[in-house]
């Protein structure tokens, strides 16, 4: 398959490079990875999931990790793919999927990935037309939860648009169709971006803490001391940031997803979206290890 093919952490790839990627593994490793196409993108690519399980009958407690969801926050779908070949290609990492079945969808919002490999670096929304001059919605306020909140704006050429209604964006709704399927297995949901170093904890559409919040911030805070060389910030995403409705991360949680979490990976604001491709090494490896902590969790629910 020439369309299948190894890949690296050196550079930023676009979007045909990662999927070859993905290909590449459940090509050659058909056993352990499977290359689940939960829908389509506005402009028809594929939204891929990659399952990684070690048993044939998939019945494991699970674990969800997206990147992507914002275009222009290109070491989430590096950090994403890391972990993926570690995973997959690590056999020191067998440990990891002893327990656990790993659901990973790297890039959730391909076509805006793309946008700012073409022709706008920053650009953060979906490529979806909204019938009006300004293209695109931010996924990450088009979820189902509390959608229209604060932190949203109804104006379509906002960063913040929130999209014409819930699920709007044939990417959220796959990844909610998905997900809402799966909402028995998956134990804990991790979404990936960027900046500020920050591990953030719901409700993000107010200054609101879910009754088990304590539960969630310790796990956070474990998670968080793997870290070395990078410092991040655990805390509600309301307090540490601004409320914020329609997020991912709101929305895994309401459906039960007891451990739901934004990542905000490197760095701080020095180079902020636009992070040299000599990062992506550093911010992968630094990351990887607090994944363990997630699956002993797991382990143990
Ligand atoms: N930041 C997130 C955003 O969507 C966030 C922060 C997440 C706020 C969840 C509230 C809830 O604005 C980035 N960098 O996208
Ligand atoms: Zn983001």
């Amino acid at each position: 398959n020439r369309f299948s093919h190894k890949m690296d952490w050196n550079s930023y790839h676009r979007i045909d490079d990662i999927y070859g990627y993905l290909n590449y593994l459940a090509d050659t490793y058909p056993r352990l990875v499977q290359l689940v196409s939960i829908g389509s993108s506005f402009e028809g690519r594929p939204l891929y999931v990659v399952r990684i399980s070690s048993s044939s009958s998939g019945t494991k407690p699970a674990i969800w990790i997206d990147g992507g969801i914002h275009a222009r926050e290109w070491i989430s779908p590096a950090v994403a793919t890391y972990i993926i070949q570690q995973l997959v290609e690590e056999p020191s990492n067998e440990r990891l999927l002893q327990n656990v079945d790993w659901y990973i969808m790297p890039v959730m919002n391909p076509d805006g990935y793309e946008y700012t490999h073409t022709s706008n670096r920053l650009w953060r929304k979906t490529r979806s037309s909204t019938g009006a001059r300004c293209r695109g919605a931010d996924p990450n306020r088009n979820f189902g939860y509390q959608w229209g909140g604060k932190g949203t704006s109804r104006d379509k050429c906002s960063e913040i648009y929130h999209g014409a209604n819930a699920f709007s964006e044939p990417e959220t709704r796959a990844v909610s169709n998905f997900i809402s399927g799966k909402a028995n297995q998956i134990k804990v949901y991790l979404t990936l971006h960027s900046y500020g170093q920050y591990v953030l904890i719901p409700w993000g559409y107010d200054v609101q803490y879910p009754i088990d919040y304590n539960d969630m911030k310790d796990l956070a805070n474990k998670a968080a001391s793997k870290f070395r060389l990078y410092k991040y910030t655990v805390g509600n995403s309301a307090d540490l940031l601004y409320p914020a409705a329609g997020g991912s991360d709101d929305w895994a949680k309401s459906i039960g997803i007891k451990y739901s979490y934004t990542v905000e990976l490197a760095d701080t604001g020095n180079h902020g979206f636009v992070l040299p491709a000599s990062f992506i090494r550093p911010v992968c490896e630094d990351f990887f290890p607090a994944l363990e902590v997630f699956v002993d969790k797991v382990a143990t629910l």
